[in-house]
């Protein structure tokens, strides 16, 4: 929208106008939308920035090309290079970031509908947003199967072998399929809950988009399920999606750390959140 169309529904299409709508108790339904750019001041590159992002970094892997790592028909021939990744990736090396708190937060004051994140990182989940507020919509670590009998493989042997860099393979004689943290790979079915939960948006009285490209489908296209005059924040280190189309689109670029604190101070809430982020 161009600065002389007014908001709908906000006071004013600002940080300010915005807090204000929170601290007027009208956002009692607010959805979050993450991505890897929420993990990358925990020490977790995201994929997608120019020179820190992993994609820029995979040529030590030789990958045909940098979406390989996550590709099913990919991994079958050669599961190497995700399992170098999975070795750096994975859960328990990392510290929630103050925006994931952040989203606990909103939890905790009893305002969060649902949190779809895209990470894999499982980071949402050590900040303390409850199991069932989370839509893992590219699944997650929490899980491993056999990529060809879907058997379920223990937690602690996969575990063993992600730290030794070592390829696990189904444990069933008769199968001997490779195995596979249950994380989404390109040319893979979305998890059912997010297809349960994907019309959630529309009920929303407010969406925060935190730290995502918004590149890939169908996730790119929860914002857009928002009603019309729904205010959605953005906060992140580039413009994405359609958000800023909207009469009610507020745009917050820069740092998702930065952003979010200067979120909370305007809604009163900085000290409590810097306090539970110092117990994380
Ligand atoms: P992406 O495509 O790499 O985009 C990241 C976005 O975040 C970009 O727009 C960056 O500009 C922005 N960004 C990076 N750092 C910051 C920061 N500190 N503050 C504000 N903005 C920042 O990642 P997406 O999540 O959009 O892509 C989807 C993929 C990435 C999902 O399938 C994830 O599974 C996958 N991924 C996840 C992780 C993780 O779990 N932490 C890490 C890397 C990739």
């Amino acid at each position: 929208v161009d600065e002389a169309t007014p908001p709908w529904t906000l006071q004013s299409r600002t940080l300010e106008g915005l807090a204000g709508y929170i601290r007027d108790g009208k956002a009692k339904r607010v959805v979050v939308m993450t991505g890897a750019g929420i993990s990358t001041s925990a020490g977790i590159p995201d994929f997608r920035s120019p020179t820190t992002g992993l994609y820029a970094n995979l040529a030590r892997l030789n990958l045909p090309y940098a979406e390989a790592v996550f590709d099913i028909s990919y991994f079958r021939q050669n599961p190497r290079p995700f399992y170098t990744l999975a070795h750096e990736l994975y859960p328990g090396k990392y510290r929630p970031t103050i925006t994931h708190c952040f989203i606990r937060l909103l939890n905790d004051k009893g305002l969060l509908l649902k949190l779809f994140t895209q990470n894999i990182d499982c980071l949402e989940r050590e900040a303390g947003v409850p199991d069932d507020k989370i839509v893992e919509a590219h699944g997650s670590f929490a899980r491993q199967s056999c990529i060809e009998c879907k058997t379920l493989y223990p937690d602690d042997l996969i575990r063993k072998h992600i730290e030794e860099m070592a390829i696990p393979f189904c444990q069933r004689k008769s199968c001997g399929g490779l195995v596979k943290p249950e994380i989404v790979f390109f040319g893979e079915q979305l998890p059912a809950a997010f297809f349960a939960n994907r019309g959630l948006p529309a009920e929303a009285d407010l969406c925060i988009v935190l730290g995502t490209s918004l590149t890939v489908q169908p996730f790119a296209s929860l914002p857009g399920f928002c009603e019309e005059g729904v205010p959605r924040l953005l906060i992140n280190q580039e413009q994405v999606g359609s958000l800023g189309s909207r009469p009610d689109d507020v745009l917050l670029l820069g740092d998702c750390d930065d952003g979010v604190r200067k979120l909370a101070k305007a809604c009163g809430w900085l000290e409590e959140l810097e306090a539970l982020w110092a117990k994380m």
